[in-house]
């Protein structure tokens, strides 16, 4: 499988990310509905996390059938490729939210497993003002042009790995510019509102955070602006 896949430009409708979506999935649905989303002509992609911690998570495999929906993979899918292969111990995988999943009967746990190692660690959107990429956490090469052969090369492990789980461009205030793609728009860390480092977009604003009732961020990718955000009032 490529890791790493590649879209056209979306010459017809608007191409938009979200962020981590954690299985709250009518929450999602409501929001597309507030922005007009015309699933014939315009495309959604997520930046992972589909599942785990919200109620819905169950239905991520009707959402990742959808033909305008695409997604990368985030650490909480890894997390139920690896329970599927015995790699992940079942009370590890609980306190991260995977109990939902724990209780599936064994076929469906393959299912999943099997739909969430097809996706990409990365994807690459055309747009008319240049290439955006899209992964769940970070990127931490210089030149994205370097992603696709890093990942298939002998260190594309640990580079998952660390695209999958790191914060350290957040912890350590990396402004350092990704080189050869406009954007690098990634979720796995929850702010407050949606922010960058250097052209690094964070986007997963914790709608799915029950307590804090904070609306997703749906970024469109051709102008990098937010067309669904946290409204400015709420937040200080
Ligand atoms: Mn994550």
């Amino acid at each position: 499988m490529n890791p790493v896949q590649h879209f056209s430009r979306n010459a017809r409708g608007r191409d938009l990310a979200v962020g981590d979506v954690h299985g709250v999935f009518s929450k999602l649905r409501a929001a597309l509905d507030s922005i007009k989303f015309d699933p014939s002509v315009d495309r959604l992609f997520g930046v992972g996390d589909l599942v785990d911690r919200g109620p819905e998570s169950d239905q991520v495999l009707d959402w990742l059938a959808q033909p305008w929906f695409h997604s990368v993979r985030g650490n909480h899918e890894q997390m139920a490729i690896d329970f599927a292969r015995g790699e992940l111990p079942a009370d590890l995988y609980v306190r991260n939210g995977g109990g939902w999943n724990v209780g599936n009967p064994q076929h469906v746990r393959a299912e999943l497993a099997d739909a969430f190692d097809s996706l990409p660690i990365a994807i690459e959107v055309e747009t008319g003002n240049g290439l955006v990429g899209i992964v769940h956490a970070d990127c931490p090469l210089q030149r994205w042009h370097d992603v696709h052969h890093a990942l298939i090369g002998h260190n594309g492990e640990s580079l998952q790995q660390c695209m999958l789980w790191s914060r350290d461009r957040f912890d350590q205030e990396n402004r350092e510019e990704v080189e050869g793609v406009r954007a690098v728009i990634v979720g796995h860390t929850p702010l407050i509102r949606y922010s960058s480092l250097g052209n690094t977009f964070y986007i997963d604003t914790g709608a799915w955070i029950a307590r804090e009732n904070r609306p997703f961020t749906i970024l469109d990718l051709e102008t990098l602006q937010p067309v669904h955000q946290p409204s400015r009032g709420l937040w200080p």
